[in-house]
């Protein structure tokens, strides 16, 4: 096998347009920058919304049409047209989530004489066609030119997702402590108290959630991303907001809200917790890698695409679990995104099951590989044959 390792040089562009949220910049940051420090690829990021992308980097300037942060160029995708100050086509072209491409820059892209290697980098899925579909070829109608359809999964035979090389190591070296101290102000909770960190969208199923903390027998400590599930916490502690700083306590339950963290800081939030409530799919990732029973409210979709793309993550993690607490995470997931009300003694009384699961299934999940290593193996391997005969001999570096 062709590894990328080695590969230093190779140009790479990454076109992203943000439709929502966070999570289509936050996974081509996260991509990016992983191609630029582990494979030592030189890359350029093109985004079309530089506020959102401020709010996972303070380094990057809403203002500027270009600008370098971590070792990557980002350029303000600001028209469907623009195609960079300079236009230069890059060896690995990468179209993130389906986001078209100018096309004058895919134009350019059939004029050089070395192809790139382009590839469509679609949203995460567990569904077991992804496999199929993963690495499928796909001519261009009018150039010669071929895209790639780059699946993330979860299972063999995707492209797994995105696991920095340094990222067990920091987990391993998380002071909790000073987190604590820092980011919330307290000591951390001893023992006998649950750590829930919740990030998640707008909930109906929060009201009856907060009230069984409130209530339950055992104390609950909930740290909450300043976002959009804050406003139902400050309503239910009849409060006008929940921003970061604020705290508040009813019965068993004591919340902190805390502000929104840069992107290499988020994973230390799920370090600190004991089980995480993750949205989207950026998080949802981070929450399997750290290792943490989890619960997912998955980004919801017209007619309810989501739905069997939840099931199918369930299928993956949960399947490993005995039956009751198999039907147990089904059931609070379900309930989480929208299909009942969520039982909290149901699920935490699984806890030790969870939690060896939890452990058990990154250690299946790394064995389908890191995406950016997937991702930059294949298009090593394909730079090679998109070489032209008469160019063979000829400096990679004259080829531009
Ligand atoms: O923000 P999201 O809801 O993004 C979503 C999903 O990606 C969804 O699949 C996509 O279709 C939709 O956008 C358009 O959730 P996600 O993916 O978890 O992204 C959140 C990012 O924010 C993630 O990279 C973690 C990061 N983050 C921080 O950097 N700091 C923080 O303090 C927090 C809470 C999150």
């Amino acid at each position: 096998m062709v590894t990328a390792a080695h590969s230093p040089q190779i140009a790479c562009d990454v076109f992203c347009a943000v439709i929502d949220n966070f999570g289509d910049i936050g996974v081509c940051w996260r991509l990016a920058r992983q191609l630029a420090d582990e494979h030592g690829w030189q890359v350029r990021l093109f985004v079309d919304d530089l506020r959102a992308f401020h709010a996972l980097c303070h380094a990057v300037d809403p203002a500027l049409a270009r600008q370098e942060a971590a070792g990557v160029v980002i350029e303000h995708w600001h028209e469907p047209s623009h195609a960079g100050e300079v236009l230069q086509i890059a060896d690995v072209v990468i179209e993130a989530f389906g986001c078209e491409l100018p096309p004058v820059y895919v134009a350019a892209m059939a004029r050089r004489a070395r192809k790139p290697v382009w590839i469509n980098l679609d949203y995460l899925s567990a569904e077991d066609w992804v496999a199929d579909f993963h690495l499928r070829p796909s001519p261009h109608p009018r150039f010669a030119l071929v895209k790639t359809f780059f699946f993330p999964g979860l299972g063999p035979g995707t492209g797994g997702v995105l696991k920095e090389r340094a990222l067990d190591a920091g987990r391993a070296a998380f002071d909790r402590d000073a987190w604590w101290r820092e980011r919330v102000g307290i000591a951390p909770p001893g023992p006998e108290r649950t750590v829930v960190s919740l990030f998640a969208y707008e909930n109906p199923a929060i009201d009856p959630l907060l009230a069984q903390w409130r209530d339950g027998a055992s104390p609950v400590v909930l740290l909450v991303p300043q976002g959009r599930i804050s406003g139902a916490v400050a309503r239910f502690f009849g409060g006008p907001q929940f921003a970061a700083g604020d705290a508040a306590a009813l019965g068993s339950l004591t919340a902190h809200a805390i502000g929104f963290v840069e992107q290499p800081h988020f994973d230390a939030l799920l370090w600190a917790a004991d089980v995480n409530f993750v949205r989207g799919e950026d998080s949802f990732v981070r929450a399997q890698w750290a290792q943490k029973p989890f619960v997912w409210h998955i980004y919801p979709q017209s007619d309810d695409a989501h739905l069997p793309k939840l099931d199918a993550a369930l299928a993956h993690y949960a399947g490993g679990l005995p039956d009751a607490a198999r039907e147990s995470v089904a059931r609070f997931w379900h309930a989480w995104n929208g299909a009942g009300t969520p039982d909290w003694a149901d699920f935490w009384r699984h806890r030790s099951l969870l939690e060896a699961r939890a452990a058990q299934w990154a250690a299946e999940l790394a064995a389908v590989g890191d995406l950016a290593g997937n991702l930059a193996a294949h298009a090593v391997s394909h730079l090679a044959g998109n070489l032209p005969a008469e160019l063979a001999e000829t400096p990679k570096t004259q080829l531009k």
